[in-house]
């Protein structure tokens, strides 16, 4: 019984350890995935290669991908609190095939929240999806300037654990 009990308390202490330590200090872990907040404003691809390689807290992140709902309305309420932004990049484009959306982590589109008339694809010009008030999202400018939100997938870490 004491064995059980031991067993309960190291299960319980890693639970904890990885619902609360996988994540650095500068960003925020949300579903074991981690996210890193940057105020900058600056262009999309940019704003990919910095998620890439240029941070050395999240290296080989990439822009945030938005699963569903829930993980769109974390990315909005962290955004405001911390960038005081409502138009921030997510990692949402249509740059390689137009109208065909892809996210830059590879992760499968089948969530979207445009705003009515989103995307527009102005003048042939807008490749790049943010967000926007009331947590809608907009295609524009690939070279807007603009805060981003990189995020940093739990099958990445794993896959850098692995021996
Ligand atoms: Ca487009
Ligand atoms: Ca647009």
């Amino acid at each position: 019984m004491a064995c059980m009990k031991y067993v309960l308390f190291l299960v319980v202490s890693l639970f904890i350890v990885l619902a609360s330590g996988v994540c650095p200090k500068t960003s925020l872990s949300y579903n074991g995935d981690c996210y890193l907040f940057i105020s900058e404003n600056t262009k999309f691809f940019d704003a990919e290669a910095f998620c890439n390689n240029k941070s050395d807290e999240l290296s080989s992140s990439h822009l945030v991908s938005i699963m569903d709902r829930d993980e769109l309305e974390f990315v909005s309420a962290a955004s405001l609190q911390l960038l005081e932004a409502t138009e921030v990049w997510i990692g949402l484009n249509d740059e390689s095939v137009e109208g065909q959306f892809e996210w830059t982590d590879g992760s499968i589109f089948n969530y979207s929240h445009f705003a009515d008339g989103e995307p527009s694809n102005s003048a042939n010009q807008e490749h790049c999806v943010h967000t926007y008030a009331e947590t809608t999202w907009n295609d524009a400018s690939c070279n807007g300037m603009k805060p981003f939100v990189c995020k940093r997938a739990q099958w990445e870490w794993a896959h850098e654990c692995a021996p």
